[in-house]
C-alpha cells in the first residue's frame, strides 16, 4: 500500500530532492520548512503532476509547529509510516567566534528539532506497530573537524538519541536510522547548490536514494547507518 512521510526541511537542497524521489513511489508527502519556500516545492511537484502532498510551514525546533505538523499530516492522510528528519543548519568558524545565541540555534534545529519530531511521531507508529524513522546527520558525527565544534557537537548528539531510540523502539515494529553523508552540494552553511568548485561534491540525488532505500527496506530489515563521502573527499576512519 502506499506509504504517507513527513519530510522536515523540503524547502530546498536534499529535502526538496528527497520528496521528488518519493513522489515517484507514490509515496503520500507532507513537506515541512520554515520559510514560506515550501509552498513551491510542492506546487512543483503538483505542477508535474504529483497530487498526494501538503506544504507545511512550521519551525522543527517549536513544539507547537511540531504539533501543527503531526495533526495536519494525519487530517489530510489518517496515518504516518515515515519521517525524515531532514531539516538542519551549519556554520564553521573558530570556537572562541561562536556565540551564545548561534550556539543555541543550532542545538534547537539540528537536535531539539530531531527529538521534538521523532516524540510527536511516535504514539502514532506505536499505535499501527509500524513506522520509520530516518535521519539525516551527518559524517561528522563519527569524527571532528576544526572550526565545527558547534556542528559536529549536534550531529554527535544526533547519532546518539537515534541510537538510544532505535533500541527503545523496536519492539514496537518502529526502524530508526542515521544516513552521515559527507560534504553534499546543497544551499548548506549559505553557500549555493550547483558552484562549480563543488562539483566533485555529493549530489542531492545520492543521499535522497539512500533515503528511499533504508525507507523501502523490507519490514524484517533494518538499515540502522548509512556513511556516504564523495570520493574526492578526505576522512579519517
Ligand atoms: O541544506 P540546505 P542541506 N525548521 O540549507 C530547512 C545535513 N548535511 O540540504 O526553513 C524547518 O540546502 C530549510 O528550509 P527553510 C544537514 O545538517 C548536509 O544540505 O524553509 N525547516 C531547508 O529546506 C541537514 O540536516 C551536508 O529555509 C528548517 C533545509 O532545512 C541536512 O543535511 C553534509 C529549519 C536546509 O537545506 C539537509 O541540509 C552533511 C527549521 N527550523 C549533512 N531550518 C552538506 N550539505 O554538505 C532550516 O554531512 N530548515
Amino acid at each position: 500500500k502506499d506509504q504517507i512521510a513527513i519530510i522536515t526541511g523540503a524547502s530546498r537542497g536534499i529535502g526538496r530532492e528527497i520528496a521528488q524521489q518519493f513522489s515517484k513511489e507514490n509515496t503520500k508527502l507532507s513537506l515541512v520548512g520554515s520559510s514560506e519556500e515550501i509552498h513551491k516545492t510542492a506546487g512543483e511537484l503538483k505542477e508535474n503532476g504529483f497530487e498526494h502532498v501538503i506544504s507545511i510551514q512550521a519551525d522543527v525546533s517549536k513544539e507547537d509547529d511540531v504539533k501543527k505538523i503531526v495533526d495536519e499530516t494525519l487530517s489530510a492522510y489518517g496515518r504516518i509510516d515515515i519521517l525524515v528528519n531532514n531539516a538542519g543548519v551549519g556554520f564553521f568558524k573558530p570556537t572562541e567566534e561562536v556565540t551564545a545565541a548561534e550556539w543555541k540555534n543550532i542545538f534547537d534545529v539540528n537536535v531539539q528539532g530531531v527529538f521534538l519530531c521523532s516524540k510527536a511521531v511516535l504514539p502514532h507508529m506505536k499505535e499501527q506497530k509500524f513506522g520509520t524513522i530516518i535521519t539525516i546527520s551527518s559524517d561528522v558525527a563519527r569524527y571532528t573537524i576544526p572550526n565545527g565544534s558547534a556542528y559536529v557537537a549536534t550531529k554527535y548528539a544526533v547519532q546518539g538519541f537515534c541510537g538510544s531510540l532505535a533500541q527503545e523502539v523496536r519492539e514496537y515494529g518502529i526502524r530508526v536510522g542515521t544516513i552521515n553523508p559527507g560534504m553534499v552540494d546543497t544551499y548548506f552553511a549559505d553557500s549555493q547548490q550547483g558552484l562549480p568548485e563543488k562539483e566533485d561534491w555529493l549530489k542531492v540525488e545520492d543521499i535522497a536514494k539512500s533515503v528511499i532505500y533504508m525507507a523501502s527496506a523490507p519490514k524484517h530489515m533494518l538499515i540502522d547507518e548509512i556513511k556516504i563521502h564523495p570520493f574526492a573527499q578526505d576522512y579519517p576512519i
